[in-house]
């Protein structure tokens, strides 16, 4: 048997301001993800540029950390047996319009960059992004 992974999940401006985040808790709950550690907290624009510095090149870049930093969020410290993969199947594709029935992007997302959620997509970025949120 493998060992529980951790993975960090955000609940993103969109979904708070909906009153999202009981539903989304509950879908990681049911999906046997425990919550080892959250909070709401309302970032900087610099600390969103920090976090999605790995996007730095891309075109929506400025966007996306001006999104992020644009309203409360929730950060969770998710635990389960492949948490970072289950996660990312939980949440969905990036756009919503891709993403498949159930997955929390489908149900929520509103658009590629309201997209209700970001997850970790590795182990080394699972790592950092704890540690970025919760070790400092
Ligand atoms: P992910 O959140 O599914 O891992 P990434 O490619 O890592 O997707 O992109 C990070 C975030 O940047 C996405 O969640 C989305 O909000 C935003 N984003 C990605 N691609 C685009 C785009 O083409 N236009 C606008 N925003 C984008
Ligand atoms: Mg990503």
């Amino acid at each position: 048997m493998n060992s529980p992974e951790q993975t960090l999940s955000i609940i993103k401006p969109d979904a708070v301001e909906r009153n999202l985040i009981e539903d989304i808790k509950s879908i990681f709950i049911q999906n046997n993800l425990s919550i080892k550690d959250n909070k709401k907290i309302h970032i900087t624009k610099e600390e969103a540029a920090e976090f999605y510095k790995v996007h730095q090149s891309k075109p929506f870049y400025n966007d996306l950390c001006s999104y992020l930093s644009s309203g409360p969020i929730v950060v969770l410290i998710l635990e389960g047996e492949d948490a970072i993969s289950k996660n990312r199947k939980l949440m969905g594709a990036t756009d919503p319009k891709n993403a498949k029935e159930n997955t929390i992007r489908k149900l929520y997302g509103i658009s590629i960059d309201k997209n209700s959620v970001h997850g970790s997509d590795s182990a080394e970025n699972a790592k950092k992004e704890i540690e970025f949120f919760f070790k400092n």
